[in-house]
């Protein structure tokens, strides 16, 4: 067919053209007037005028991939932490500074304009943010790929704190409009649940399985252009938002059952309705589970029928689609694509489980036992009758290969078996993912090998060949080039800006870490940011911080393995210093944390309230004479976290080792320069290989040290009669010296420590303070200082998600870029 004409008109790229748009957006999408256009309006008629270009790319790439016999990567995701599209498209496209300057014509500050966009938080954390790192480099390698997930209408909650506590609001991102979406009324799924099934004879007489299902939603598309840096390939997001379908409405009208419509209605759209707010999952709650089957229906769905536009046959759907599945949520997807092969589709069990195994990979993310997911039989079977009887016949299949391999052990049948029958039946969906995908990794060098020693250890000894490590990435566009411009332009004067695609050749400035000059400008560039960043705490805390302090950062979920609380202990061993001794000697430093707790963690939301009121008696007291500060920056967001990283001079990532899976929050830290405090866990363990071990600050315990300390009976208890500092440091906290002499306020969290300290804070507390008296003396020597910065920049480009993604590529989903041209 005819290639489409998008030329000329809105696709005009030019000065003039941008302008032209913009004003038109204003005019006839906005109908306002510019003289009464409010600040909304002018971001929307930005973010179109933005969207306009997305779409030529979008088209040209839907337009030059199709008849291709190509092959196209589907990212399953209950989340994806996009953060704000305008400024990233703008940096994208390359035309940031000619927007920059039009706003400056029109007479309007575009900074203004960027935090008009409220950011799509349809993520928890890490995992989700992960996500939309992977669709910025699957674009940006021009690789044809489709994110696939939930149209959350409340994506994570906004953080507020008051009298230092946690407190929730719910996000309304959707209130003015989302100018980055597509709503696709014509392009829907019909999901269903519960009911029954019912054997029958097919027409050539064959045993076959109908579901006869309790009640049916449906499933509408909404699409999100994300395109890549400086290329044409413009990808989809898919989301899901549920709704009735429009039968039910009819019957109940016919029937006069007005509210009974109404009422399957608001059930209908619940489903979508809002994101759960734990990084882990949350045990046992059906809605949870509707979420994850009905966008991994559609998205099955999705993808069989656009397969069968290209006219392909079902038995080489592999061959077309390498789906991920990023952790468990979407599992189930490996049971549903074999009813719909099988079931809908009339294929023999074999040649569709052959499909499923080809096109699933599986990516784990955590080690946390409790946080592997699986669902009660009973609620399963409830909800999913069919799928359960599909689960029962894979997992048949699997335990006689098991006992074939194994004779007799019939205690790996029982660790390996799909359902868990120690106690209470639930579904194993870590297992199901295992058995139903060619492909399983981790997501750093140590999580990849503990999965196969620990968690996983069965599957790889049946398997190895399925198993492999992928170490994460972030994008150096989001997290380097947006959020810190100075810094960019600085690398970009020395050795261009090629960098920005190709990140290993940020080693090109090791030499400038010798050259004083450039160390000077670099510690300008820290410290503009410094200000920037002690500006936005003054907006949102009224807090003074000074720029010329250490800024000692730690930003992630609140999570008692992640260990915020082994920092405080740290800042309250310096107050104690300075208050028996006053005139001790202490570089400068603020301390400032960031992160979400879980609405349902006690200890998270208690660690919070910890910190805040640590710092509002060290803030406060004037025997610390400016020498401390601690500082809780609220509603850490993917908005906010652009201020955070390129401010940092040092980076905490204290996790206990064995438990954070890979970390990317210690990348965004160093690629920006910053220096880590750090355990041997995740991702830590090759940041420190890549800058060198005399460009890290390394304490702790190893993983293995932490596990034969467990088994042989950890007793806190030992330690703190050890260490007269850390029995004085718990007594104030115990005391009540932070809560207005309230013993009871933060009992929990010491008897925690005290009994139990499950994530061993009091075995690394000695060795974490020793190494923070380092990185105080370090701190002093500046030059020493700026040179350890630059090289941890400089050798931060493996931790592109770009390297991952080009992982992905290669050894999991076989895939090729597919160049777009423009014209
Ligand atoms: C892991 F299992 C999970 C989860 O449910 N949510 C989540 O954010 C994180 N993660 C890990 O905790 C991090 O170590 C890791 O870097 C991130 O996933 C991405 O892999």
């Amino acid at each position: 067919s005819e290639p489409v004409s998008c030329t000329g008109g809105r696709a005009d790229m030019s000065l003039d053209g941008l302008r032209r748009t913009f004003r038109e957006h204003v005019f006839y999408t906005q109908g306002r007037f510019p003289s009464v256009a409010t600040r909304n309006d002018l971001y929307m008629a930005f973010a179109y005028t933005v969207r306009d270009q997305l779409l030529h790319r979008w088209i040209k790439t839907v337009e030059q991939m199709a008849g291709k016999d190509l092959k196209i990567v589907s990212y399953l995701s209950a989340e994806f932490l996009l953060g704000p599209h305008l400024e990233n498209n703008l940096i994208n496209l390359g035309i940031y500074d000619d927007v920059l300057g039009i706003a400056k014509e029109e007479g309007f500050d575009i900074q203004v304009i960027f935090d008009q966009e409220e950011e799509p938080g349809l993520g928890n954390g890490g995992l989700g943010r992960l996500a939309a790192c992977y669709l910025d480099s699957l674009a940006s390698l021009e690789v044809p790929a489709i994110g696939y997930g939930i149209r959350y209408e409340f994506g994570i909650f906004d953080q507020e704190i008051r009298d230092g506590w946690q407190v929730e609001r719910t996000d309304q991102w959707l209130r003015l409009g989302n100018p980055w979406e597509l709503a696709r009324p014509e392009i829907t799924c019909r999901v269903s649940f519960g009911g029954r099934t019912e054997p029958y004879q097919d027409d050539r007489g064959r045993y076959r399985v109908r579901w006869i299902p309790h009640r049916t939603v449906k499933g509408v598309a909404y699409d999100t252009p994300i395109l890549g840096y400086r290329v044409n390939t413009c990808n989809l997001l898919r989301l899901w938002k549920a709704e009735a379908i429009e039968s039910f409405e009819f019957e109940a009208f016919n029937v006069g059952d007005y509210y009974g419509a109404v009422d399957e209605k608001i059930y209908s759209e619940n489903i979508t309705k809002v994101l759960y707010p734990n990084d882990e999952p949350v045990q046992g709650k059906q809605l949870r589970l509707e979420q994850q089957y009905f966008f991994v229906s559609c998205s099955l769905q999705d993808m069989l029928r656009i397969y069968k536009l290209g006219g392909g046959k079902l038995d080489r759907f592999s061959r077309h689609f390498a789906i991920q599945l990023n952790d468990t949520h979407p599992a189930l997807g490996v049971a549903e694509l074999m009813r719909l092969l099988v079931d809908e589709e009339g294929m023999d069990w074999e040649p569709a489980w052959d499909v499923t195994c080809k096109t699933f990979g599986y990516t784990n993310h955590t080690l946390l036992p409790e946080a592997l997911e699986k669902w009660p039989v009973e609620l399963f079977a409830g909800l999913f009758p069919r799928h359960m009887e599909i689960i029962y016949e894979i997992n048949r299949r699997f335990l006689d290969e098991v006992r074939r391999r194994w004779p007799g052990d019939e205690a790996r049948v029982a660790r390996m078996s799909l359902i868990d029958e120690s106690g209470g039946r639930f579904v194993r969906m870590a297992h199901l993912a295992c058995v139903g995908s060619h492909a399983i990794n981790g997501v750093a060098e140590l999580h990849s090998r503990l999965l196969k020693e620990d968690v996983l250890r069965d599957f790889h000894e049946m398997t190895p060949e399925k198993f492999s490590n992928k170490t994460n990435g972030v994008t150096p566009r989001r997290f380097l080039v947006l959020a810190n411009p100075g810094l960019t332009r600085l690398i970009e004067g020395k050795i261009g800006d090629t960098w920005i695609r190709r990140p290993e050749e940020l080693r090109k400035l090791e030499p400038c870490a010798d050259d004083p000059a450039f160390r000077e400008e670099w510690r300008r560039v820290k410290l503009e940011n410094k200000k920037n960043l002690a500006r936005v705490i003054r907006e949102r805390t009224g807090i003074e911080v000074d720029p010329a302090s250490m800024f000692d950062i730690q930003v992630k979920r609140l999570h008692e393995y992640k260990r915020q609380h082994l920092n405080v202990l740290h800042i309250i061993a310096l107050y104690d210093r300075i208050k028996r001794n006053p005139s001790y000697d202490l570089c400068p430093r603020t301390f400032i944390f960031g992160g979400k707790a879980a609405p349902g963690y006690f200890m998270a939301k208690l660690i919070i309230k910890l910190i805040n009121s640590v710092g509002d008696t060290v803030n406060r007291d004037p025997d610390v004479n400016g020498r401390l500060k601690v500082v809780f920056f609220p509603d850490l967001n993917v908005k906010n976290a652009k201020f955070i990283y390129p401010a940092a001079d040092l980076s905490e990532q204290i996790s206990t080792a064995g438990k954070e899976a890979s970390g990317t929050g210690n990348m965004k830290f160093s690629m920006n320069g910053a220096l880590t405090i750090g355990t041997l866990d995740g991702a830590n363990v090759e940041i420190r290989e890549e800058v060198g071990a005399e460009n890290f600050f390394l304490f702790g315990l190893t993983a293995e040290e932490v596990y034969s300390l467990k088994r042989d009976g950890y007793r806190p208890m030992e330690y703190f009669q050890a260490n007269p500092e850390l029995q004085r440091v718990v007594e104030r906290i115990a005391s009540g010296y932070f809560s207005n002499g309230d013993r009871e306020l933060f009992k929990p969290l010491v008897d925690a420590l005290m009994f139990h300290d499950t994530f061993m804070l009091f075995a690394d507390f000695g060795s974490y303070a020793d190494v923070q008296g380092r990185v105080d003396e370090a701190y002093r020597d500046r030059e020493h200082w700026t040179r350890m910065s630059i090289l941890n920049s400089a050798r931060m480009g493996k931790f592109s998600s770009d390297r991952a993604i080009r992982e992905y590529c290669e050894d999991i989903w076989k895939v090729k870029p597919v160049p777009i041209l423009l014209e």
